[in-house]
This record gives structure tokens, sequence and C-alpha cells, in this order.
């Protein structure tokens, strides 16, 4: 960014103090702190020339950002969950759930739908502008699935926003709507184990930020990757929705780990470990109509809390699944609004109301608000289009190759990074190595284990005899080791013991939980830490980070103080830059917007940088960006 900088001509035309700096240019090494117009121009220039990390420079296409005013009236729930989990605690929204004879749906708008579509890259910004009319035109929802996953990640490396921030912000906006997240179990809302302290305290910190609803899932369904979650949920007073992920087919005998008996067992083991709720999670849209109809009653006849159920569309048989499973009695199931539903997402909120017309369980919708709500994110989606997967219809072959919505484009962009180009082969490996494996579930970070290993032989040319029978001779991905090694617990009937031995060569495999061996991170000492790295006053929620994602969250801190407040940019400016002739507006502070202008690009001088003229509130200004290409 210094570099940039000192490529600067003119770093602000007109005032004194940037003719001093421009004649003293070393100065910039101990006291940058350029302005926060400036800042922001530099971030704008960038993706300007060079176009958004990782989308290609071509394919930018400009769409301008959609006006939009609030215009539902302040509606209130018939029923205030919030409320009712403060007052009556998690058994008291329980008890109202099991009454209540309609279907009720949880929007995932916020946050599996766009992972699932687009990589998670929704800003926070295109969310709040319809938060408030969420709230007001879906009062009677479940609930909202608006955090964990993958937002953590990419909220820090794409988007440049803090997650925590994110959560706050919604919460405020939405008073009366339970707000849910998903949480990895021991892996928090990373891809590895962290240690008790740590899950502990990110739970405690996410429920005092607004988080009301916890979906708890182990990418293993081993329990006691579960179990300390479980516990610290309800010591929080809120609700501990626990998750068995579903795999295989029940309505076949080919995945024989995975029957209905298998199921239903677990399903007591979760209760009896303190699950208010069940969740179902078939994170890749493996269950067929009957097998829900036939799920959803044996666990409706084994255990007595409310069943949650979670589909992506995938294979395009999402509402088909809720209306048998809406009749074998599921008590909620996960719906996003039409333009952000379908394919590798959940199925449309709209779609099941209507397939539920005439049906005594149809769900309580003022279908227009929904229908105009949708309109809002029909809208936005063009601005997130140079992330999608390119899945445009529904793909029956992860009936069988059994992909998780959410990996489909994470894994088609890792294979490209590596020059592999060729996805049906990507698949049919990855179908394959869940056989060598031993068929295991495979959900994150389980799943990422499985692409890697897929990713990894095809690059060195691998079949599974090789792997079988010569397993010592090859260095496996680290993610793949740690798996047999047990990182990430214990797999349904164990590991294929051969494979592992060849796998992990001189290592000794966990049968504990690794959670159970980890050392204790010390808070304070990583407090400390951020102060010594210029952190001012760290709040608990940015230490939390910090453990949870060291480099990422400094890369974050970094950034911010380089390129300003670009969270306030317009989606359009953020994704795509500015065209010549453009003005923007960005309200910077408080009180203080910016009038942004780009005059002019000029062409790039012997070294590949570009000058471009900017007008910031009347005033001139030129930022030199180098040209990548
Ligand atoms: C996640 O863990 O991010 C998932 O969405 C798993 O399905
Ligand atoms: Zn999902």
């Amino acid at each position: 960014f210094l570099e940039h900088l000192l490529a600067t001509k003119t770093f602000r035309t007109g005032e004194t103090e940037t003719a001093f700096i421009d004649a003293h240019p070393e100065l910039l090494q101990v006291q940058a702190k350029p302005d926060l117009a400036s800042r922001l121009l530099w971030y704008i220039g960038d993706v300007t020339i060079n176009g958004f990390k990782g989308v290609e420079r071509q394919t930018q296409k400009y769409y301008p950002e959609l006006q939009y005013d609030s215009h539902f009236q302040t509606t209130k729930p018939q029923t205030d969950l919030v409320a009712l989990l403060n007052d009556k605690g998690a058994s008291g929204v329980t008890d109202w759930v099991k009454d209540h004879q309609q279907l009720l749906l949880t929007d995932t708008t916020f946050r599996d739908a766009h992972q699932s579509l687009f990589a998670t890259r929704m800003r926070t910004r295109d969310m709040l502008t319809v938060a408030k009319d969420m709230g007001n035109g879906l009062p009677n929802l479940f609930s909202m699935e608006v955090w964990g996953g993958a937002t953590f990640d990419v909220a820090y490396r794409f988007l440049n926003e803090d997650p925590w921030v994110r959560l706050k912000k919604l919460r405020a906006a939405l008073p009366h709507t339970l707000l849910q997240m998903l949480f990895r179990g021991s892996n928090a809302v990373g891809y590895q184990n962290y240690p008790d302290n740590v899950i502990k305290a990110f739970i405690q910190q996410a429920a005092d930020d607004g988080i009301d609803v916890f979906r708890i899932f182990d990418s293993l369904n081993w329990l006691p990757q579960m179990t300390l979650s479980i516990d610290t949920v309800k010591q929080t007073g809120k609700l501990a929705e626990v998750t068995m992920c579903y795999t295989g087919d029940i309505l076949s005998d080919a995945h024989p780990k995975y029957q209905l008996a298998y199921y239903v067992a677990l399903a007591k083991q979760l209760v009896d470990a303190g699950a208010d709720m069940i969740a179902i999670k078939d994170m890749a849209g493996l269950l067929k109509p009957q097998a829900a109809s036939i799920l959803i009653g044996a666990l409706k006849d084994a255990v007595s809390v409310p069943i949650h159920l979670h589909t992506h569309d995938t294979t395009g048989n999402g509402i088909a699944t809720y209306l048998a499973a809406a009749h074998a009695g599921v008590d909620i199931v996960d719906v996003a609004q039409s333009s952000f539903s379908g394919t590798t997402s959940q199925p449309s909120l709209e779609s099941l109301y209507y397939a539920l017309s005439g049906d005594q369980r149809q769900p309580e919708v003022a279908i227009e608000k929904a229908q105009s709500l949708d309109r809002y994110f029909q809208a936005i989606r063009p601005y997130y289009a140079d992330f999608g997967n390119g899945v445009t219809g529904p793909l029956t072959d992860i009936y069988t190759v059994q992909m998780p919505g959410g990996q489909y484009s994470n894994l088609q962009q890792q294979a490209r990074s590596m020059g592999i180009t060729d996805f049906e082969a990507v698949k049919a490996m990855y179908a394959q190595v869940n056989t060598l494996f031993g068929d295991i579930i495979k959900v994150t970070p389980s799943s990422k284990v499985v692409g890697d290993m897929a990713l990894f032989m095809l690059q060195n040319h691998l079949t599974p005899e090789m792997v079988r029978n010569h397993g010592e001779q090859y260095d496996f991905p680290a993610s793949v080791v740690d798996f047999f090694k047990g990182d990430l617990g214990q797999p349904v009937g164990g590991f294929p013991k051969d494979l592992q031995g060849k796998i992990l060569k001189e290592q000794k495999p966990l049968t504990v939980r690794p959670g159970q061996l980890a050392k204790p991170v010390d808070f304070d000492a990583v407090r400390q830490d951020l102060i010594a790295a210029g952190m001012t006053e760290p709040s608990a929620e940015e230490v939390l980070s910090a453990i949870l994602y060291p480099d990422v969250f400094k890369a974050f801190v970094r950034k911010q103080k380089q390129i300003g407040p670009v969270t306030k940019l317009d989606s359009p400016s953020y994704f795509q830059g500015m065209r010549i002739g453009e003005t923007v507006s960005v309200p910077i502070k408080a009180g203080k917007t910016l009038i942004i202008q780009l005059n002019a690009i000029g062409t790039a001088d012997a070294s590949g940088m570009k000058t471009l003229y900017f007008t910031v509130d009347g005033q001139k200004q030129e930022i030199q960006i180098r040209d990548a290409h």
C-alpha cells in the first residue's frame, strides 16, 4: 500500500500537508495516516483497475445500486418468540412449537442461501437495507439463520467486514425474530478443533451479541464433539438445536452404516445429551421424499422434542421432500427467499407456501409481502453473479456423489486454482474417495478432507487401488493426515484400519476427543499480543476472532488501516469499482457523506501505473494504481 501511496503524484491536491508529504515521502514510512477519502479512493481505484479478488476482470459488469426504502409497517408477530425465550426459556419455545399446527419456517437467505449460491459473499449492507422489512413482512417465521458456517472466514477475508458487527446490527434490526446460527461443534466456525475454553467463550459471546438458536453439528455425527457446546448453550439459556447430518439413503441398502435404525438411535442420544430440538441436516440434498416421510415418522415416535429439517435443493426434489416431511409431522423447515433459493441453496419460501395451499399445515405467510421482499433479493442477486457456481438446474448425480451444497462452488474454485478444470472428474473422484474412506459423513470440515484428497489424487494420477495398496509411499495433504489421526473425531464405524496405518505411517491415532487434550488458550496473552501489534483496546470479540483465525484476523486489521470504511460503499462499487463519469455517494460517518466522481483514467506508464482522476466533494484528487494485468 505504501508503495502505491509513494507512487501517488498528488496525494491530496490543494492541501498543504500533502505538498509536505510529497516533498518528504520518507515520512510516510512512519506516519502514514492517509485520510478516509484517500483510503477509499485507493480501494475503489484498485478494484476498478484490477477487479475484485478472485474475479476475472473481464467478467465485470456494471449493475447500478437499487434504491430501496423500508415500506412495511411495524408488525408484531402473533407470538414473540424472542420474548418467549427470554421469559420462559428454551422449553417455553419448544412447547409452543409442539403445539403449533402449521408448519414453521426458518429463512436462511442471510446465511446458508448465499453461502451455497455465492460463496458467502452477501454483504452486511445489503442485509441491513431489508432487515427491518424482513422482520415486519415475515413476522411469523420460527427464525432467521443469519450467522455461522463460513460467515466468519469470508467476512474477514473477502468482505473486509467484522462478522460480530453484522450480528449486532441484525439483532438491533430484528428485535422480534429468533436469530439462528450454524455452529460446527468443536470446530466452532472454523475447520479445526479448538480448545474447550474457546468453544465456551465463543458461544457465550455469540449469545450475548444476539444468537438465540444454536444449530450444533459435528461433521462425523460424533456426539462427544458436541456435548460441550450443548451444555454451554443451555447455560446461556438459549436454544440448543442439536443436529444429525443425513447421508446415504435409508431407502436402499447401499449405505449399511446409515440406515433408519442408526438415525433413530442417534436422535435418542442427542436428546439424552440435552438437545432442546433436533435438526436433520441434509447438506447435500439426499433425503428423498419417501425417506423424509419414513425418517420424520420414526423420529416423531422416538423422541418428543421438535424436529427441524434442513435440506439443499441441489437434486431438485426439495419441495417434494418438505411436503412429505410436513405430512409426517416435521415442525420446522428451512427455506430461502425465491431469488436466493433452489439448486445448491434451500427450497423457496414462496413456492413451499403455494405447494401447501389447501393443506392444514400451510405456513402463516403474508404471501404478497414475501413476494415483495423477494423482489429486493431479485434486484441485488446480480451483484453477486461473479461468485456463482454455474449450477442452473437440478443435479441428480449428487444422489451418488453426495457433495454438500455449500462445498460445490468452493471445490470448483479450489480445483481451478490447482489447474484442474474437469469438475466432472473431481466429482467422480470425490465419490471414490468417500468409498475409500469407508463411506463417511461429508460436511464441513470432513467434506473438505474428501475434497482435498480427490484433488490430490487427480493431480498425482492416483487411483483408489494405488492408495489402498501403496499408500505408505505418498505424502497426503495435511487435512487428510489430520483426519486419519482423529483430529476431527471418530467416523461412524471407525477408520479403515489398513488405510489409516498407510496414511499415518509412524504417527499414532487419537481415539479420544481432541479437545480433551488441547491446552486452554490464554485469552489475556492473546489480548496482549494484539495490543503489541498495534490494536488499542481489543474487544472480547476481537480476541476470539484472533484465536479462531489468527492470520486472517491480523490481515483484516492491517487492511482496515489501509482501505478505510469500505463497508459504506454500495455493493456494485465494492465489487466492480467505478466507471468513468460515474458518481457515488458514500456515507462514511454520521453526518458526513462523500461524493466521489471518477473523471478519467490515464494509460499505464512504463512501470504499469495508471492514474485515476477523481473529484471528491468538489476537490480534484489523483491516485495511482498498478495495473496487475
Ligand atoms: C457449514 O458448516 O458452513 C455448512 O454450511 C455445512 O453444511
Ligand atoms: Zn446447509
